[in-house]
């Protein structure tokens, strides 16, 4: 019999990444999905099973954080040997705007899992991953950051996380659940979302190469980050649930970039060079030399700041030290941040291409000519 994996928020960036991960190791993987008056499985569409097939190993349900009776009823329907709590409200800047859904939805949520569990009394057979958040150190107590540092939550999301974290802890120590905390520092990837910062950058940056845009407007640029590769990450998710006791573990790179290295990082991917001004609110990226992209002109102002962006706590300094999962788990992080960079804007730029043609031909010639 193959093991049977459930993942809230497949839907998601990691969730695809794990689903793939998962199938790869001949696992039979059920996902929540929730209910969205659009279709919300395009990271995931590459791996749908037609059900009237009769060989499946992936299953979509749907469901919600919200709702305990939808996930009751989802784990006594899926008996899963392993269950990988990804789903959340991740957006730490929305959650200062929707903080009660946040706690709901991320802290509530991973309850409402813990007790359908305990209900079902598979407390014993089923392991609980959750995901977890460096934004749990918030404002840092100590560089880097490792599982004995103390937290200091910086948003609602954050937060609602901490209580996610620590309940999680409870049931383990309560009930010998199998259930672990992954300390996941920030990670990204083509897939990532369109409004974390990252992917903000890298899709802007390949748009305004194409003319598509003319400017990029950010908060905070100083804030620094330890930035992974999603597809790194998600294997450790599977690790932590494969060894003998459940333990928390902190994943990471231990480097450290701004949002400020970031655009330049990325910017020169598309062979642009930036020259930086001002400081605060007038700061300004202007374009020294474009050679590849003609509608990209030298001194041309292609990064502004707009504080709409500015969170009202924020969090200027993450990074992390995964001496623990590499020692414990055999773990180190395969993909080098220029590479993710790279990765990402090579995605976007493919995007642009798209766009740039359509507006350029319309969109009926250029499905004619498909
Ligand atoms: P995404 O925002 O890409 O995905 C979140 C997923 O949760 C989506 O599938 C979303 O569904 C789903 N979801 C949101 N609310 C609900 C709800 N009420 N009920 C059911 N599903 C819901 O996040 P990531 O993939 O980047 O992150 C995965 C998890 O890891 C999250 O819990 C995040 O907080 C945490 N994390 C992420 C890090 C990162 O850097 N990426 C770092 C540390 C922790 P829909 O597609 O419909 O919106
Ligand atoms: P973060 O990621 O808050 O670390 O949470 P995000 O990419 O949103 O912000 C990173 C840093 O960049 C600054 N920033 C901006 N951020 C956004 N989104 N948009 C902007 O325009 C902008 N300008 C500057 C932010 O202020 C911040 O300092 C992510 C999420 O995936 C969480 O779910 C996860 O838990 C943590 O990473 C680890």
């Amino acid at each position: 019999m193959p093991k049977r994996a459930l993942i809230t928020g497949i839907t998601g960036q990691d969730g695809a990444y794990l689903a793939e991960f998962l199938l790869g190791k001949g696992y039979e993987v059920h996902g929540i999905k929730r209910r969205a008056s659009m279709f919300n499985t395009a990271r995931i569409d590459h791996l749908y099973q037609d059900p009237h097939e009769k060989q499946r190993n992936f299953f979509l349900h749907h469901g919600d954080m919200t709702d305990a009776c939808s996930l009751i009823r989802i784990v006594q329907a899926v008996q899963p040997d392993e269950i990988y709590n990804l789903a959340a409200q991740s957006h730490v800047g929305v959650s200062f705007e929707e903080p009660e859904y946040t706690a709901n939805a991320d802290g509530l949520g991973t309850l409402r899992l813990l007790e359908a569990m305990r209900i079902l009394k598979m407390e014993d057979r089923t392991r609980f991953y959750q995901a977890s958040t460096s934004e749990l150190y918030g404002l840092v107590r100590e560089v880097p950051q490792r599982e004995s540092t103390p937290f200091y939550p910086r948003s609602p999301y954050a937060v609602a996380k901490l209580y996610a974290y620590w309940i999680c802890v409870n049931y383990r120590e309560a009930y010998g659940m199998y259930a672990c905390n992954g300390i996941l520092f920030n990670h990204e990837s083509p897939r990532r979302g369109e409004t974390f910062v990252t992917r903000k950058i890298t899709r802007a940056l390949a748009r305004i190469a194409l003319g598509l845009e003319k400017c990029l407007y950010l908060g905070n640029l100083s804030a620094l980050r330890d930035w992974g590769h999603a597809r790194d990450y998600v294997e450790m998710q599977w690790l932590m649930l494969q060894q003998q006791q459940a333990s928390d573990f902190v994943i990471a790179t231990g480097m450290q970039y701004s949002v400020r290295d970031f655009i330049n990082i990325a910017a020169r991917e598309l062979g642009i060079l930036l020259q930086w001004e001002g400081e605060g609110l007038t700061e300004t990226a202007t374009v020294l030399m474009s050679p590849a992209y003609e509608r990209v002109r030298p001194g041309q102002v292609i990064v502004r700041v707009d504080p709409r962006y500015f969170r009202p706590t924020e969090v200027e300094t993450l990074l992390g030290d995964p001496t623990k999962a590499r020692d414990k788990l055999g773990w180190t992080p395969r993909t080098t941040f220029e590479e993710l960079v790279r990765e990402m804007i090579a995605s976007d730029l493919k995007e642009a291409q798209r766009d740039a043609l359509v507006e350029e031909n319309g969109y009926e010639v250029y499905a004619y000519k498909e």
